[in-house]
């Protein structure tokens, strides 16, 4: 039997090794990273028994201990809450699961930082064992003392000191960034360690797969669908068709594209005028990690990172990946709406 590798760098010796590159570092940062990361190791564990706990919830919603069961994105909005509150690393936290700024644990010095974060993303998909994730999103507190407070987390996303995502996929993968390239961590569950699987990732610059929910195409503004008739390969002389993946859950869809190039959009329809993604918790860590590995998010004009949020829970169109892929998607939507939809193919038209 082969032995399992003894000098793997765990993401703690790394979070270490790259702090070490700036001697004024205090170190804080580098904790509530690892904090996060035993969050995301809590959230892991309960989101693999998720599955058998459905199955077994036949018997009734109550677990082996006795205990009633949590739901499983309520239960990481604590896991969450309880790696980072008491550490005195934080000053203020705000979660997509609550309506308020998060307040850190009574008796805990606040600390330089303020935390944001969607603790399970695509929580539909649990039903269906299908991929989630977590996403979070670090600034330095702008505030001088005392508790954090909105001005903390109502910042432009191109102040974030770190940002990250983890997804519970077939593997458990943490991905994160503190400014310095994008590195990617897969759990060995063997050891509970995260370990480096993916250093400095680089998004190619255009993309395989396009990842837009289409049963929305309707809905969408004339523009919008022309750009996605790009994808399909109805203008070759502008951008070569691309394969269409879509999973349904952030994180996922996000993953593959940074991986392997792709794009991902949720635009803005009649029905959400302002698209569905929250800007504070989901699209400025993506927006933040995308370009850190070379690639581009926009609200379709405007580059996310330049968005500051007047309120918590704001929505923004998203359109994020491969940076000529997410031009070009820029490009159609300034040519406006008065374009016809596209050029169907003969091979469309004859159908
Ligand atoms: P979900 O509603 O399952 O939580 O942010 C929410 C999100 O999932 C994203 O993860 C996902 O990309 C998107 O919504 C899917 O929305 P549609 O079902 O409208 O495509």
């Amino acid at each position: 039997m082969a032995l399992p590798n003894t000098s793997v760098i765990t993401i703690e010796r790394f979070i270490i090794a790259q702090e070490r590159q700036f001697p004024e570092a205090t170190g804080e940062l580098s904790n509530l990273l690892y904090d996060i990361a035993l969050g995301a190791k809590i959230i892991a564990a309960a989101v693999r028994r998720a599955g058998i706990l459905e199955i077994l919830g036949s018997a009734g919603a109550v677990n082996v201990q006795g205990e009633e069961q949590q739901k499983l994105d309520v239960f990481a909005n604590e896991a969450l809450k309880n790696s980072m509150g008491h550490t005195g690393r934080v000053a203020v936290m705000a979660s997509e699961e609550d309506e308020e700024l998060i307040a850190i644990s009574e008796g805990t010095p606040p600390g330089k930082y303020a935390v944001l974060f969607d603790p399970l993303d695509g929580s539909s998909n649990i039903d269906n064992n299908n991929p989630v994730g977590t996403i979070f999103s670090v600034y330095r507190r702008l505030s001088m003392e005392g508790n954090g407070t909105l001005k903390d987390v109502l910042q432009p996303g191109r102040n974030q000191v770190a940002a990250g995502y983890v997804m519970y996929g077939s593997s458990v993968m943490l991905v994160y960034s503190t400014g310095q390239g994008v590195h990617g961590f897969t759990l060995d569950p063997t050891i509970g360690e995260f370990v480096l699987s993916h250093p400095s990732l680089r998004i190619p610059p255009v993309g395989k797969y396009y990842s837009v929910n289409e049963s929305y195409f309707g809905r969408w503004s004339r523009a919008m669908q022309r750009a996605v008739r790009g994808f399909h390969g109805d203008f070759p002389d502008r951008i070569p068709a691309k394969n269409s993946r879509y999973i349904g859950a952030l994180v996922a869809d996000f993953h593959r594209n940074l991986v392997s190039g792709g794009i991902f959009l949720y635009p803005a329809e009649q029905n959400r005028p302002e698209g569905k993604l929250r800007l504070c918790y989901e699209a400025s860590p993506l927006a933040f990690i995308v370009e850190q590995a070379g690639g581009a998010a926009t609200d379709g004009a405007r580059r996310i990172l330049d968005l500051t949020p007047t309120w918590l829970h704001q929505r923004t169109p998203l359109v994020i990946g491969s940076k000529s892929d997410v031009e070009f998607v820029a490009a159609v939507l300034a040519e406006g709406d008065g374009l016809p939809v596209g050029n169907r193919r003969s091979s469309d038209r004859a159908g």
